[in-house]
């Protein structure tokens, strides 16, 4: 369907359709969580609700704060040796589904992502407590593998019965001097979704592990990407192209990371935050503590690679640099513009919806804008509102219960290690330019008049959204894959990418219009028929009525 009879669906007739269907209380809530878009001067949008409580009973999208914590943001480093202390199905199902890449530096360097490492904790521990098994644990961890550090991450059973991962980890320091050992209270029940989870991560990498040495990489330029976790090898690519601009990435929290990175992350001069929601907590802790400034940038999509190159360029303000840079962006985009060109002949005006985590429905919008198709609806699974409306509205957020749960340390300047990487003069002289520092504008500024944004989908609303739109793509994760397919409409994962990528910087960019080009003009998705479709056999009835 061409994307003008999608707009003429109207977004207030859906939206009233959907909530008609929900009992009254239900309503109430999800009324504020689905919201028709609308841009006033200043970028004002309309208020959305997120970072709340999914309401009982709705199939939600989101994961827990174990998976934010010990998947997203620890997950993708290969030598800190990562102990699951739960349930085996905890570290199983977390374990390489993410396809985080890592390049380790030779063969024989340190690379525990391959191992899921667990307690397995059994009914025995549940009742008598875990915490002899997961020193049992670290033991033989030690004796294994020798690493130079051990992160702990508590599962809900492990809240539940008390155990306290913290004091094993003190205690096993204790034992072994030469390992920096740490616990996580990332809990899955913790908050209301995986973001929970991101904080408790930052938290603890701020205060145990970045900072122990002031080795820096050599180099001119020297700046972290925060928020990359080299998804389908995302982050190679990036990599890349920051060499070939004459930049140098110190480290990434946390695609193709390790601890030696970590622990003199504070060295540099630059924090660049690619996934806000997921580490703006550590670019501003660091910011406090060792006077780096952050901005942020997006890798996603060519042009906003472009953008984000340039802006890191001119933040250094190196006439060099500036001209490499431009030379690189001049190279790259001969090829980004001839296969755009030749991709958006077939994809303009199809549509897209994007439902994806905490970020990733906000950057891949730039993608199919750049080959002409229109994005008819998006939402996030647990961003919070700074990630829809801006950070302008930081200020105006009002924290729940759920989420004054989750620690908020008190940072304060390191007595020797500040230091100010640019004088106040000179950032004022730069904001007066029209630099921005601490940025974010969110997804719904981008975002059309009248286009859906929905916090929290869940599957219903997902059959809703295909019935009134036939989209002709939905970007989502496995649990939404299949039901999507079965109606006949190509699904993308955007959280692992299916079998694919990278999609990040230019090559990236590549790699998706042409596999979007393929997906949305696969006609094999609408062949398929249920096969109660075609010959019903059974019907049942939950009463007996006579
Ligand atoms: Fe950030 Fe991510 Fe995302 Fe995220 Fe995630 Fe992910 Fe995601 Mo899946 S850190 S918020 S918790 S960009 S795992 S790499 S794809 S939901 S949109």
């Amino acid at each position: 369907m061409a994307h003008d009879e999608n707009m003429a669906v109207d977004a207030e007739e859906f939206k009233a359709e959907v909530l008609s269907k929900y009992p009254a209380k239900v309503a109430k809530k999800r009324k504020r969580q689905i919201v028709i878009n609308q841009v006033e001067t200043g970028e004002k949008v309309p208020e959305i609700l997120a970072n709340s409580r999914t309401i009982p009973g709705i199939l939600t999208m989101r994961g827990c704060s174990y998976a934010g914590c010990k998947g997203v943001v620890l997950g993708p480093t290969r030598d800190i040796l990562q102990i699951t202390h739960g349930p085996i199905g905890c570290g199983f199902y977390s374990w390489a589904t993410r396809r985080n890449q890592t390049k380790p530096e030779t063969l024989e360097s340190p690379n525990y992502m391959t191992y899921a490492m667990s307690t397995d904790l059994q009914e025995d521990e549940i009742i008598f407590g875990g915490e002899k098994k997961l020193k049992a644990a670290i033991d033989e961890a030690v004796a294994m593998f020798h690493p130079k550090a051990i992160g702990i991450f508590a599962t809900c059973p492990v809240g539940l019965i008390g155990d306290d991962v913290h004091a094993v980890a003190r205690e096993m320091e204790a034992k072994y001097p030469d390992i920096n050992i740490f616990g996580f209270s990332c809990e899955g029940y913790k908050g209301v979704s995986q973001s929970a989870g991101h904080h408790v991560a930052n938290n603890k990498v701020f205060t145990d592990v970045v900072g122990l040495s002031d080795k820096a990489k050599p180099g001119k330029f020297r700046f972290n990407i925060l928020g990359e976790y080299n998804i389908g090898g995302d982050a190679f690519e990036i990599e890349r192209i920051a060499q070939a601009c004459g930049l140098t990435l110190h480290s990434t929290f946390s695609g193709n990371s390790c601890y030696e990175e970590f622990i003199s992350a504070h060295t540099v001069d630059l924090n660049t935050v690619m996934c806000h929601r997921s580490i703006n907590y550590l670019a501003e802790m660091m910011e406090v503590k060792y006077g780096i400034p952050w901005f942020k940038i997006n890798f996603i999509g060519a042009d906003a690679t472009a953008k984000s190159l340039r802006k890191i360029a001119a933040f250094f303000g190196d006439k060099d640099l500036i001209a490499q840079t431009e030379k690189v962006i001049e190279e790259e985009m001969i090829e980004v513009n001839k296969v755009r060109e030749e991709v958006k002949a077939h994809c303009a005006g199809k549509t897209a919806m994007l439902f994806v985590g905490g970020s990733r429905a906000h950057h891949y919008q730039e993608l199919f804008d750049e080959i002409g198709m229109v994005t008819l609806a998006a939402g996030y699974e647990f961003a919070h509102r700074d990630d829809y409306e801006g950070r302008k509205v930081l200020p105006n957020i009002i924290v729940d219960a759920d989420s004054r749960n989750i620690e908020e340390l008190t940072v304060e300047k390191d007595s020797t290690r500040y230091n100010a990487r640019k004088s106040e003069a000179e950032i004022e002289k730069m904001k007066a330019d029209g630099f921005t520092f601490n940025d974010y504008r969110g997804m719904m500024p981008e975002m059309k008049e009248k286009t859906l944004i929905i916090d929290d989908l869940n599957h219903y609303e997902t059959e809703k959204l295909i019935e009134k739109y036939h989209p002709d793509i939905i970007c989502a994760g496995i649990k939404e894959k299949y039901v999507v397919q079965k109606q006949g409409i190509p699904l993308k994962q955007l959280h692992s990418y299916d079998y694919m990528g990278p999609f990040a910087g230019f090559k990236g960019a590549i790699n998706f219009y042409r596999e979007i080009d393929r997906l949305v003009h696969s006609h094999v998705f609408k062949m398929t028929k249920a096969p109660w479709q075609e010959s019903p056999e059974l019907t049942a009835s939950y009463a007996w009525t006579k």
